[in-house]
Formats: C-alpha cells, structure tokens, sequence
C-alpha cells in the first residue's frame, strides 16, 4: 500500500494520540534524508541509518531484527519502508521502553538545545530540538534589518543569546514585517495591529503573517497561530529561514539580474543558465571569482568552505576596487591566510567580512563545522553586496528569454511551494517536465495517485527523457480519469516539453480544484462551479446593504476592489476601516491602493489569498475568481461555526 504524505498526517493526528504533530515532522525531516531521491520509500538496509538521522539510536542486531520482522510482514513485498510504515515501526518501538533512551540520545547531541517532556514547555512528553547557531544568526540578521523600523522599537535589538526571539514572535509583528522585507510591499502596513496588543490582534497579526507567508511561497503546512504565539522554538526558526531565504535569494534569478549572463559557460546555452536554481547560481557566482583569483572551485557550502580558504579570495575578488561610483576601496587583508589555526583563520576572514559590513550568519564556528544553511545565507548576503559582475556581453543571445516569468507563473508557483512540494519550484514550467510536481498536487486535492506507476529521481542517465514522458502520460490520463478535468488535446507530451500554454491549462485546474475544494467541505456540492460563488457574492453583498455587486469574475468594477472590500466587511464586521479606501472617482494609484488593502485585510481575517493586487486591479478573471472563493469559504465558515 502506498499512501501520501498528507494522508500519513492526516491520519496520524486524528487517529494516533501518542504521536505529536511536531514528532512527526521530525520524523518526516529524518526520512527525507535519508530518501535523497525523493522515491518516497528507503530500503530495509538503510533502516539503521534512518534511526540514527531520527535520534534513535538502537544497536544494530536489534535493528536487524525489526527488519527482518518487517519485511515478514510486509505486504507488498518490495523491501521497501514508505514513510508510513517508518512511523508505525517507530510507533511501536516508542510505546516500549526504548522511549527513555530516545530522550537521551537527543540531548547529548551537540549544540542543540533540546526540550525534554519534563521542562514544562511540552506537556505531551514530545522532543523538539533546535540549533542554536541558526537561532543566534537570525536574531543578529533581524536587529539589523528592522533596527530602524519604528514599529519594532518595542522589539529590537533581541538578544541573541536568550530566548527573546521567541518571546518577539508572539504579537505577529515582527513576521510581519520579515515578510514584507523579503517580499517588498506583501503586506500593507495599514492592516497590521501596532497598538495596544490584546490576544486578538495579535492572533490576527499572526494569521496575517501565516496567509501572508503562504502567498510568498513559504511552506506553511502544519504551522499555525498557536504555535507562533506559544514561539515554538523549531516551527518559528522553520518559518523564518524560509522567510529570509526568499528574500536573500530574491535578486539571484537572471530575469531580475541580467549581470548574472556574466556566469554563462563557453559554449553554454542561456536555457541552461535559466533553468539553474537560486542556490546552484550562488556556487557558480563564487567559483566565477574563485577561478578569477586562481583558486581551485568549491562543489557546496560544507565541506569545501571550512578553512575559510575559499572565502578569503571571494572576498578579495568582490571587494570595491574604488572604480565604482562612490570611488570606495576596500582592500582585503590576505594574510590570514596563513594562519594555520582553522578557528582563527576564520575568524581572520570574518572580521574582513565585517569591513564590507557584510559579517552576517555565520561564526568561526559555523565555518568550521560547514553548516550548509548558514553558509548559504552568508554567501547570498555576500551576492547581494557586492555582485562584482561587469556588464555581461549580451551579443547573440535571445533577450525575449530574459523576460522572466509572469505575475500568474509566480502565483502558481508560490502556491505550490506552499503546499510543501518537493523539491522547491523554482520554475514553473521546466520545474513541471518531469510530472512529479503534478502528481503530488494530485494529492492535496485528493486525486488518488498510484505511485508504483511513478517513476521517480533519479532518472538514468539513458532514456530519462522516456521515463519522465510516462509520468506526464499518467498525470494527463488522471487528470482526465479522476480528476475529470477538461484536457481537451493536452497530452503528457506537452507537459514534457514545458509548454506553458498547456501547463498552466492544467495547472490551473488543480489551483481551482484546490481554492473550491473548502467550500465542497463545507457541503456545497463536490463541484462548485462559477455560478455558485457569484450569487453567493451577489446575495452576501445584498445581505449587508452592500451597493456592490458582480455579474461575473470579469466584471470591470472589480478594478475597484469595492466588491472585495464589501464583502469583507460583510463576513468580518469591523475589519475595514473605511477612512483606508478610497471611495469616488479612482486613479490608477487609488485602485493598486484599495486592492493592496482588500488583499491584506482578507488574509487577515483567515482568507488564504494568493492573488496579487494588480491581479485585481487588471481583473484577473482566474484569480479574481480565487479570492472569492477563499472569502466565500471563510463566510460560509463562521455560519457553520
Ligand atoms: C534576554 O536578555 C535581555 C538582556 O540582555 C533581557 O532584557 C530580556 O528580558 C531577556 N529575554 C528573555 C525572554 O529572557
Ligand atoms: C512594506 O514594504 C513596502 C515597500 O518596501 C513599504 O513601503 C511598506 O512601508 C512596508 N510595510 C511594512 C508594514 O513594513
Ligand atoms: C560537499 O562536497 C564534498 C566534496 O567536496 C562532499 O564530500 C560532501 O559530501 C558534500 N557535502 C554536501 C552537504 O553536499
Ligand atoms: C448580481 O446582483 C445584481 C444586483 O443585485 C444583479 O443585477 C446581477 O444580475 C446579479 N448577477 C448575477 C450573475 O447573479
Ligand atoms: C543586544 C544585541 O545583541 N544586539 C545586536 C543586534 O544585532 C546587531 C547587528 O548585528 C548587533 O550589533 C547587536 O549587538
């Protein structure tokens, strides 16, 4: 049997008490790397490994054991551990008397804080642990970055060495605010509750931050308010690294940055370069200087980077030559190089780092012990400063595949990204070839998707393109079969190719069968079509005395955002304030000014938006369509309490 990974949480939090939520993620976190081709299964030899990844540590007969037990057992007969069978042997091993040792292998490991069930914090007995290196790292990114923010004075600077950040969380602001750093203009500051913190607004703020998080892309399943509030040490440093990554990795995308053709290989196509992920452009940008400098090429941020060797010539080569506009130069000091105390090299570079201004992230120590995260963030920060790319020779290549992706591509995208897909999609139709995006879309919006018909990563060398083809085919032919989606001369093959024309008919009806799927829960049919939602619209509006009314998603007043705005205030009595809108006779900038304030005030109040405001502005039938359906779900929600 193959179940999804939805489903496993689903069904373990309703049917398995002993099992937290958290627990579970931890679990999930471990599988993964052990899984690394994403197959969704590891092999019964690899078991020992996974109880180490989870902490567990068992000796190995007695892992041979359970093994040979499982495999025993194992209905389908394929010597493979789906991460639901992973649970339930976990399951079973912690209701016995290994529990203990669980708790005390996880403590000793080193500098990570851990929670046992006796510190008061958890009352279910559940073990979260945390690294405090990226704890401290984020307190001083923050400080910086909000320190001149006067709605965080009340906040700012944290002290990175207590529990502060977690405390600063609570009230929603200071999520808020990261969010709208990485993302500019997310949230409009209007509709963030500055003053006199009750619990209320501070769950709204933080409900805000979450919808607000979800519409930027950052994976916000099994997160919410509750955990914020109570700063739940591994949920709240989960959430901000996507937060910061986003932001750090906002300009690394050749659309946004054309300096970056400069990293073009000889004889390389620019489709390649465009296809890269943020984090594979980074190395390239580092190995560009170092190869510049003579120095040999890093293949990751861990292990390659620890003596700091690397490092030192970036720096050298990024550093201000006083040829800039503001004639500034910066000349790094070399000599650390030649010290031969690790630690202290580091700490050499670091402090040439900090003539840049650019000492963020990491410490000696997390140089040395090459953690991959907070390097990255360090060299992002690093890209962001100081790019040092000349202007790029630009001659002979296609600019038309500059132009990045549409407003509707990077909707759909953050959508997904939310919703937990793996890997990240970085690129909406290349991202796609394969299938396997599609396929676990399939599952959030309950298509049942057989996965031994799945072909999964890696792909052989030899005939990958075949075996990506048959994923597409059997995506198509569920879309159609199950789905009973309209695919009308859609085939797998143009998901193949990346035709965006033909993704996005797909895509788009998974995103409408996703957005209607609350409102079906709610019992309004399994299909909820246009119709439904317009006269709810009509008829909600009527209810509130509300002059407004649509007469389809393409309706120009829209433009106004009044109908949004409307309804609103209609399902959440109080939420606008009407001195916010603009009423009368609109310029383009009133409008974007209303639609901003619709957008956010409705995530506010609980409505998960993806829209964009000029999606309302321009009166995006499709995604004007997703906003109301969401403020249709939260209607319909209160009445049904
Ligand atoms: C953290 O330490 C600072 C002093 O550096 C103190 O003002 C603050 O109250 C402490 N916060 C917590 C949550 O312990
Ligand atoms: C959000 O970002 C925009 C643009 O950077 C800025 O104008 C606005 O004041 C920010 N809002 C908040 C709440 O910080
Ligand atoms: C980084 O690269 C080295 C080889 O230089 C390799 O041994 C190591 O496993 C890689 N680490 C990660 C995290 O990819
Ligand atoms: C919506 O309501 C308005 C007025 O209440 C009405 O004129 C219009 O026909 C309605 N449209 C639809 C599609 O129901
Ligand atoms: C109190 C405290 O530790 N503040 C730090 C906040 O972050 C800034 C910038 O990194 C540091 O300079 C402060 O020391």
């Amino acid at each position: 049997f193959v179940v999804s990974v939805d489903n496993v949480y689903s069904n373990m939090e309703d049917s398995v008490t002993q099992i937290s939520r958290e627990d579970l993620e931890e679990l999930r976190e471990a599988f993964n790397r052990i899984d690394i081709d994403n197959s969704g299964y590891v092999s019964d030899f690899e078991l020992q490994e996974l109880f180490r990844e989870a902490s567990f540590s068992l000796p190995g007969y007695k892992v041979r054991e359970i093994a040979e037990k499982f495999i025993a057992g194992d209905t389908n007969k394929d010597e493979k551990i789906s991460f639901e069978e992973f649970v339930a042997i976990y399951q079973d091993l912690r209701s016995k008397e290994v529990r203990e040792t669980f708790r005390k292998t996880i403590s000793r490991r080193d500098g990570i804080r851990s929670f046992g069930g006796t510190s008061g914090i958890s009352s279910e007995g559940t073990q979260h642990s945390y690294a405090d290196e990226e704890k401290v790292a984020f307190v001083n990114w923050i400080n910086k970055t909000l320190a001149n923010d006067p709605d965080c004075r009340h906040l700012i600077p944290m002290d990175p060495n207590n529990d502060s950040l977690f405390k600063s969380v609570k009230d929603g602001i200071l999520l808020c605010k990261m969010i709208n750093l990485s993302q500019p203009d997310t949230i409009d500051e209007r509709v963030i509750n500055t003053k006199k913190p009750t619990m209320f607004t501070m769950t709204e703020n933080l409900i805000l931050a979450l919808n607000s998080a979800s519409a930027i892309g950052c994976t916000v399943v099994n997160i919410d308010a509750q955990d914020m509030m109570a700063g739940t040490p591994h949920l709240v440093l989960g959430l901000l690294w996507q937060i910061i990554k986003i932001g750090l990795f906002a300009d690394i995308e050749i659309s946004r940055n054309e300096a970056l053709i400069a990293l073009l290989g000889e004889s390389e196509e620019l489709d390649h370069l465009l296809s890269m992920s943020p984090e594979e452009l980074l190395l390239r940008w580092v190995n560009y200087h170092l190869d510049a400098a003579g120095w040999q090429q890093i293949r990751n941020f861990s292990e390659d980077i620890k003596d700091s060797r690397a490092y030192f010539h970036l720096l050298d080569q990024i550093a201000p030559k006083g040829d800039g506009d503001d004639q500034i130069q910066i000349t790094i000091d070399m000599s650390g190089l030649m010290e031969r105390d690790d630690e202290k090299r580091a700490e050499l570079m670091l402090r040439q780092a900090e003539r840049l201004d650019c000492r963020q992230f990491v410490t000696p120590q997390d140089i040395m012990a090459g953690n991959h995260k907070l390097n990255t963030a360090f060299v992002a920060n690093l890209f962001n400063m100081f790019p040092a790319l000349g202007r790029p020779k630009i001659n002979g290549i296609d600019l038309t595949l500059l132009e990045g992706e549409s407003r509707e591509d990077r909707t759909f995208r953050n959508w997904m990204n939310s919703l937990g897909v793996n890997p990240y999609v970085n690129h909406l139709h290349s991202n796609l070839m394969d299938g396997l995006i599609i396929l676990q879309l399939y599952e959030r919006i309950q298509v049942p998707v057989d996965w031994r018909k799945v072909n999964k990563r890696p792909f052989p060398v030899l005939g990958s393109n075949m075996k990506k083809l048959e994923n597409c085919n059997y995506a198509v032919e569920l879309g159609k079969k199950e789905a009973k989606f309209s695919l009308v001369g859609i085939g797998g093959e143009n998901i193949n190719e990346g035709s965006s024309m033909h993704t996005l008919a797909l895509v788009w009806q998974i995103m409408r069968r996703y957005t209607v799927k609350v409102l079906s829960d709610i019992g309004d049919g399994e299909k909820v079509k246009d119709q439904v939602i317009i006269n709810w619209v009509n008829n909600t509006l009527q209810e509130g005395r509300k002059d407004s009314f649509i007469k389809s998603f393409k309706d120009k007043s829209i433009s106004t955002s009044y109908p949004v705005i409307d309804l609103i205030d209609t399902v959440a009595p109080g939420a606008i304030k009407n001195e916010m809108v603009k009423w009368g006779d609109l310029s383009a900038e009133d409008k974007l000014n209303n639609a901003k304030y619709a957008i956010s005030v409705a995530r506010k109040i609980g409505a998960k938006v993806y829209a964009l405001p000029d999606d309302i502005v321009e009166v995006n039938p499709k995604m004007v369509m997703t906003v109301f359906a969401c403020l249709m779900g939260r209607g319909l929600n209160k009445v049904t309490g």
